[in-house]
């Protein structure tokens, strides 16, 4: 028997759905791209536009400049802000030097700012629960002036926590941080802080609900979990924790196939895959491929909900 198939032992492949790019780094992408068709390169972007190393290195080749901050950017090329939002800072400066800027950040991001700004309006003071460091936290932390806005982290901040007045609190969150962690956060400022209104409506996006409810499903029947993504992608780390606490014996951020130790595959029966949501598809279609040239591969689409939600473009790009 020549036949490698035959030697192959058999795999069964559990693709989480939905999985990858969601409605806001489609736009973010699409800003990039179309900036580049209609003024040329190079285009500057202020932060990685999403948190994705394929996304980025592929920007660049097309003649993208990232940068960290507006200062590293040229007055006479335009400037794209990161899915991530900005602090209120940094149009401000984009205006007082009249750069051509275009704002990328996911309108779900852009909510919840609206949302900590009506809650400071009406004389309450703002929990943000997120990541400290992270690019959206310091966007969302920037809508309101020093001291508006206090961050909690974990539940211990949330025991910690001394407000000012009790009775006059709203909370708000990151887009893309875990159900369940968020959940025990909110339960501890509930019990302390018995009328703590929620947002008008759920900060953790639909994208990273439906992302992190797909890979529970698929990660109870495997032995292995992959997530594609890149190691500061929040959202993609948050898919490995989940995988992991859902009963996924192991459960690894992978940026391609190509850095998968196929050593992981010993004795794994079953093994599931999803993306962060900044990782693009073909990423996942090579992944399942590089699996197939080694296993007799079964693969199994989950049926999760399927996500018709779409952004428009900026309205100076999507003229012709
Ligand atoms: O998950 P994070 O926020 O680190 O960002 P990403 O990987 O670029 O995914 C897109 C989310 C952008 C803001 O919600
Ligand atoms: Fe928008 Fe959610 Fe995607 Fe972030 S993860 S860009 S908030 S849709």
């Amino acid at each position: 028997m020549t036949d490698a198939s035959i030697s192959r032992r058999p795999l069964q492949v559990r693709l989480a759905t939905p999985r990858g790019f969601c409605a806001g780094v489609d736009r973010a992408i699409q800003i990039v791209e179309r900036a580049l068709e209609k003024y040329g390169a190079p285009v500057y972007v202020r932060h990685e536009i999403v948190h994705n190393r394929h996304v980025v290195d592929r920007l660049r080749n097309l003649g993208a400049v990232f940068v960290e901050e507006l200062d590293e950017c040229p007055t006479d090329r335009p400037v794209v802000f990161s899915a991530h939002g900005v602090p209120k800072s940094v149009p401000a400066e984009a205006e007082r030097r009249a750069l051509f800027y275009l704002d990328a950040t996911c309108p779900l991001v852009s909510k919840v700012h609206v949302e900590a700004e009506r809650n400071f309006s009406a004389g309450r003071q703002i929990v943000l629960i997120g990541h400290a460091g992270h690019p959206e936290v310091e966007g969302t932390m920037g809508q309101l002036p020093e001291g508006a806005v206090t961050l909690i982290e974990t539940p211990e901040d949330a025991e910690r926590f001394e407000p000012r007045e009790a009775s006059n609190l709203a909370y708000v969150t990151q887009t893309t941080l875990s159900l369940d962690d968020t959940a025990e956060i909110i339960g501890v400022l509930k019990r302390r802080f018995p009328g703590l209104p929620d947002p008008h409506k759920e900060d953790i996006c639909y994208a990273t609900t439906n992302r992190q409810e797909a890979v529970k499903r698929v990660a109870e029947q495997c032995d292995l979990v992959l997530v594609i993504g890149s190691p500061n992608s929040s959202n993609s780390v948050r898919l490995v924790e989940v995988a992991r606490r859902a009963g996924a014996r192991m459960a690894q951020l992978v940026d391609d196939a190509s850095v998968v130790d196929w050593g992981w595959f010993d004795g794994v029966q079953t093994v599931g895959i999803t993306a962060g949501a900044s990782a693009p598809e073909p990423l996942i279609e090579a992944l399942v491929a590089a699996i197939a040239e080694r296993f007799d591969t079964d693969v199994v689409e989950d049926s999760g909900a399927r996500e018709t939600v779409t952004f428009k473009l900026p309205r100076v790009l999507s003229e012709s």
